[in-house]
C-alpha cells in the first residue's frame, strides 16, 4: 500500500501497540452500557473494546487504543482485516449487485469460487461444491449430503469437538457450557468417539484410532454410519492435534466401510495451519470438506466441497438457502484466494507459527505451567496446567488472558477445560508486532508466581 492510500482513511491505523486509556476506555464502556440495554445478554463479548478500524495485526478502538490482534476474529481474517484486495472486491461487487439469490438467477462469482474450491481442496478427483453462510450451516449440509448419499443416519463426532450452535451442530459439539446448556433436546443419531489427544492420553495415532474405531464398531455399527465428522486440528476444543497416523487410519476405515469422511476445516482451512488445508499435513483426502471463516476475509460464507458422486446425491433443489454464496461474499472469497496465492500466505503462516513456537517453547523450558505447546502454522496454543498434577488451570488461563487484554493484546482462550491460550494472528502481522505481543505474554506470566510443589 502506498503512503497516500494509507493516510487517505481517517483515523490512521497505527503499526504498533498503543494504549492511551485503560482497556476498555471510557468510550468503549459507554458503548457497552448501550450494548447491555439493547443486545441480548446471551450474546457475550470477550473484550469489550469497540472497534473502529483494523488491519496489519492491529485493532484501533473508539478510545484511540491500538491493540495487537492475536485472534483474527476467531481465525477469520487470515489474510488481514480489511485487506485492500478484499475491500476493493467487495466494493466493486456491492456496487454492481448485492443479491439475486443463486437459486433464482445465478452469477459467475459463485461458480468461480466452486471451481477454486475444487482446485484447492485435497485430492484431484472430480468435485462439486455448495455454498452457505456459516460454518455450522456447512457442517449441517455435509451431514445432509452424507445421509442422502449413504441412505444411513448415524453421524460420528469426537470428544472435544466443536461444530457449531445450530440444533444439529450443538448435538455434534462436545462441550455443554456455554454451547448446549439448557438448549436441548438435541438432534438424534449423533455418536461420540474418543479423540486422539497426545498430551492427555499418551497414545500414538494408530492406537488412538483403534480405540475410536472400536467404539464406533461396538456402539454404532459401521453399517449404520453415514459420516464421521472431524476437525483435523480441533479448534474450540483446545487446538488438539491428533497423534500422527490417527486421521489416516480413521479415513481408511471410513473408506473401507462406505462411511463418508468429513473434514471440518472451518477453523483450520485457508492457509491457517501452514498448508491450504490441515488434512494435507498427513496426506489425508476427505470425502467432504466443510469450510468457512478464513474463506472470505470476514464476510459470511461457507462451503461444502467433495466427491462429485456424494455432492450430487441430494435431489435437485434439496440444498440451498436465500443467501448461500452471496455475490459480495463470493467476491471477497475470490480475493482472499488470490491474496493467499499471490502473497505466499501458506509460507507466511509457517513463518508466523515458527516464531510463536520459538517463544512458547523457550518459555516452557523454564515455566512448568506451560504443560503442552502445540499446533501447526499460525494455529498455535499452550495448555496451562498445574506443574505437579498436570490438572488444567483455567484460573491461570483466565488471569493471563485478562492481563494481556489490559496490556493491549487480544488473546483468546479455548479448550474443554478452558485452560488453553490460542494464538491465531492475521498473516499480515509484522514480526515486530508479534514479538511485542509475546513480550507482553512473558511479562504477564512473570507476574503470576509459579506454585512450588
Ligand atoms: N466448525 C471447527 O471452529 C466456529 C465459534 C465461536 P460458525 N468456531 C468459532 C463461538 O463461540 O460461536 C466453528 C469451528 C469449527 C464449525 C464452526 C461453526 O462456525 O461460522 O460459527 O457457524
Amino acid at each position: 500500500m502506498s503512503e497516500s492510500e494509507e493516510t487517505a482513511v481517517e483515523p490512521a491505523l497505527p503499526r504498533q501497540r498503543r494504549l492511551v486509556t485503560a482497556v476498555p476506555g471510557p468510550r468503549s464502556l459507554a458503548l457497552h452500557e448501550r450494548k447491555d440495554a439493547a443486545v441480548s445478554s446471551g450474546v457475550g463479548t470477550m473484550l469489550p473494546v469497540y472497534a473502529v478500524r483494523a488491519g496489519g495485526g492491529v485493532l484501533l478502538d473508539v478510545d484511540g487504543n491500538a491493540l495487537i490482534d492475536l485472534g483474527s476474529g476467531i481465525a477469520v481474517t487470515t489474510v488481514g482485516n480489511a485487506h485492500p484486495r478484499v475491500a476493493a472486491a467487495v466494493a466493486q461487487q456491492a456496487s454492481a449487485f448485492t443479491h439475486t439469490c443463486f437459486m433464482v438467477t445465478p452469477y459467475e462469482g459463485y461458480v468461480a469460487l466452486c471451481e477454486a474450491l475444487a482446485r484447492l481442496t485435497p485430492g484431484d478427483h472430480d468435485k462439486r461444491s455448495a455454498l452457505f453462510n456459516s460454518g455450522a450451516e456447512a457442517v449441517e449440509n455435509a451431514v445432509k449430503i452424507a445421509r442422502s448419499h449413504t441412505r444411513r443416519q448415524a453421524v460420528a463426532v469426537f470428544d472435544h469437538a466443536y461444530h457449531g450452535r445450530t440444533n444439529l451442530t450443538m448435538a455434534m459439539t462436545a462441550k455443554s457450557m456455554p454451547y448446549k446448556q439448557g438448549f436441548g433436546p438435541f438432534a438424534a443419531e449423533v455418536y461420540r468417539a474418543p479423540m486422539s489427544y497426545p498430551f492427555r492420553d499418551g497414545l500414538d495415532g494408530p492406537a488412538a484410532a483403534a480405540r475410536a474405531i472400536d467404539v464406533l464398531n461396538q456402539q454404532v455399527g459401521a453399517a449404520n454410519l453415514a459420516a464421521v465428522v472431524i476437525e483435523p486440528i480441533q479448534g474450540e476444543g483446545g487446538f488438539v492435534v491428533p497423534a500422527p497416523g490417527f486421521l489416516p487410519a480413521l479415513a481408511e476405515w471410513c473408506t473401507a466401510n462406505g462411511v463418508v469422511f468429513v473434514a471440518d476445516e472451518v477453523q483450520t482451512g485457508f492457509a491457517r495451519t501452514g498448508a491450504m488445508f490441515a488434512c494435507e499435513h498427513e496426506g489425508v483426502v476427505p470425502d467432504l470438506v466443510a469450510t468457512a471463516k478464513g474463506i472470505a476475509g470476514g464476510l459470511p460464507l461457507a462451503a461444502v466441497t467433495g466427491r462429485a458422486e456424494i455432492m450430487n446425491a441430494p435431489h435437485a433443489s434439496g440444498l440451498g438457502g436465500t443467501y448461500g454464496g452471496n455475490p459480495v461474499a463470493c467476491a471477497a472469497a475470490l480475493a482472499v484466494i488470490e491474496t493467499i496465492e499471490a502473497d505466499g500466505l501458506v509460507a507466511r503462516a509457517q513463518a508466523v507459527g515458527a516464531q510463536m513456537l520459538d517463544r512458547l517453547r523457550a518459555r516452557q523450558a523454564r515455566d512448568p505451567r506451560l504443560g503442552d505447546v502445540r499446533g501447526r502454522g499460525a494455529m498455535i496454543a499452550v495448555e496451562l496446567v498445574d506443574p505437579t498434577t498436570r490438572a488444567p488451570d483455567a484460573a491461570l488461563t483466565k488471569q493471563v488472558a485478562a492481563a494481556a487484554h489490559a496490556q493491549g493484546v487480544i488473546l483468546l482462550s479455548c479448550g474443554t477445560w478452558s485452560n488453553v491460550l490460542r494464538f491465531l494472528p492475521p498473516l499480515d502481522i509484522s514480526d515486530a508486532l508479534l514479538a511485542d505481543a509475546f513480550d507482553v505474554l512473558d511479562a504477564v506470566l512473570d507476574q503470576v508466581p509459579v506454585p512450588t510443589a
